[in-house]
């Protein structure tokens, strides 16, 4: 009935990029009075992972309801993987039979069960059996979404009668992947290289088996925009890039939420109060902000041509350097030790360099930061365009190189293709700082960026595209 309350289950997975969007989605509809449980695979990876997962519980404590998925012990050697990240969610997908029992033992009735992509093949067996819809969260661009979802159609197209159903998948992509709807194809050189690997490894398997699964949830979250992948929304919605894809919606751009403010007195957060008081001497727009990801550690060769880079753009910067991919490794001094104390001197002279995980969404909107030096790691990009900053995309691995093309298609930044993946080739500190003063001193760029700023806002606004697509599924949910 009408007086019912909405409750949503969310089963996020591994790492920050998937966790934020998770969050972010959940509180769209606490803001609409759902009642939420969130289920959390147990031990967590990263800290930054638990502090976020305990701010996000104690900001609406009647709300929201924290229960554990305790995960199995799997033998390490099984994984096929040695990506601390990519382990978890091997370990989640084969912990998933411990559901059904947590589910029904909730007190009030599901209305909508929402997973992350990376469990779908999984949790099939289950989401089929629950009483209520099932929704799966696409944590990356909707243009990666299509290479995805079409990724199976390529392979049945290049061995017709095969046995095997889950081909290499280096032996079907050619040249470039058509994806139909789409205007421009994806080059191969953007193809994640892990699917591209002659060995199979975990990323291979779990793209392979999902990827003519994605019919299967009853709706698939995006973390986008009409304006911003407008055409690729569309062909995803109108069935032109697979046929019976459920309805795509596109619910962005998710921005950071009250919960996510770090108490700027706390443990590793403790330095974004300096960051601040920079900041705030800085001109408007004079500063380039630099942040790799939070899973991708930068090798130690890149570090100082990065370094020189951003000392001959000329710009003050602000950079955020992981030296360990997993944030309780971090050590102390390293940053020195690789730089040497002379060109450490001028580094601190003309930036801030920071290790820990910082406000992000409050750094790329203060008006001191003119410019974003990122991986491509699709959240931050969708933050970076509501806040109107100009992006220089740096693809590292992954999806990167194809969330970089979105970038570069919608406008609202620069990719030197030429630069290639970042955990495999070295970028000199020359090319890096005309990259840079390109980016800063584009004016046309920053014309685009101000316009998809403004496209953001009213998208996310009160009225605008997301809060319409959580209204009418609450009234669904409710019939
Ligand atoms: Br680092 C860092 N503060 O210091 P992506 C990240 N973030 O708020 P990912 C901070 O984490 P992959 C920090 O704003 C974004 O919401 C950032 O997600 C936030 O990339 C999230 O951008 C990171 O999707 O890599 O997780 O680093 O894309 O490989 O998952």
């Amino acid at each position: 009935s009408s007086e019912s309350v909405v409750h949503v289950a969310f089963l996020p997975s591994a790492g920050m990029g998937h966790l934020n969007p998770f969050l972010r989605i959940a509180t769209l509809f606490l803001r609409h009075g759902c009642k939420v449980t969130l289920i959390i695979p147990k031990p967590v990876v990263s800290l930054a992972e638990s502090n976020l997962i305990s701010r996000f519980c104690s900001s609406f404590p009647h709300q929201v309801t924290q229960v554990d998925l305790n995960l199995v012990t799997l033998d390490p050697t099984t994984h096929n993987t040695k990506d601390p990240f990519f382990i978890q969610f091997n370990t989640i997908r084969h912990s998933v039979h411990l559901l059904p029992s947590i589910l029904s033992s909730l007190s009030t009735p599901l209305s909508a069960f929402i997973y992350d992509v990376s469990l779908l093949s999984a949790l099939l067996p289950i989401t089929e059996k629950l009483s209520c819809p099932s929704y799966m969260v696409f944590t990356s661009a909707a243009r990666m979404l299509c290479f995805f979802a079409h990724l199976h159609v390529l392979a049945a197209a290049a061995n017709p009668c095969e046995e095997d159903t889950h081909p290499l998948p280096c032996s079907f992509i050619g040249d470039e992947v058509k994806i139909p709807g789409l205007a421009s194809p994806i080059p191969r050189s953007s193809v994640p290289p892990l699917i591209l690997q002659p060995s199979r490894n975990f990323f291979q398997s779990l793209a392979m088996e999902g990827s003519d699964k994605f019919t299967k949830p009853d709706g698939i979250f995006v973390n986008t925009f009409e304006e911003f992948e407008g055409e690729t929304l569309r062909a995803l919605n109108e069935g032109k890039v697979v046929k019976g894809l459920p309805p795509v919606y596109g619910v962005g751009p998710l921005i950071a939420c009250e919960f996510e403010k770090v108490d700027q007195e706390q443990g590793q957060e403790g330095c974004m109060g300096s960051i601040w008081e920079w900041l705030d001497g800085k001109s408007e727009g004079s500063v380039v902000y630099v942040c790799l990801g939070n899973r991708t550690e930068t090798r130690r060769e890149q570090i100082k041509d990065m370094a020189l880079g951003l000392l001959e753009s000329g710009y003050s910067f602000l950079w955020v350097v992981k030296l360990k991919m997993v944030d309780k490794e971090e050590e102390e001094g390293g940053l020195e030790d690789v730089l040497g104390s002379e060109l450490m001197n001028k580094v601190k002279e003309k930036g801030v360099v920071v290790k820990g995980f910082v406000d992000q969404m409050g750094i790329l909107g203060h008006p001191a930061v003119g410019g974003f030096v990122n991986h491509g790691g699709w959240n931050s990009i969708v933050e970076t365009v509501r806040q109107g900053v100009p992006i220089l995309t740096w693809p590292q691995h992954g999806d990167q190189k194809i969330t970089s093309e979105a970038v570069r298609l919608s406008g609202v930044g620069v990719w030197p293709q030429e630069w290639g993946w970042g955990t495999q080739e070295l970028v000199k500190g020359k090319e890096i700082a005309d990259r840079i003063k390109e980016m800063m001193g584009n004016k046309s760029l920053r014309v685009k960026v101000e316009e998809m700023k403004e496209a953001a806002r009213r998208a996310a606004g009160v009225g605008g595209s997301s809060e319409a697509i959580i209204q009418r599924l609450i009234k669904e949910w409710k019939n």
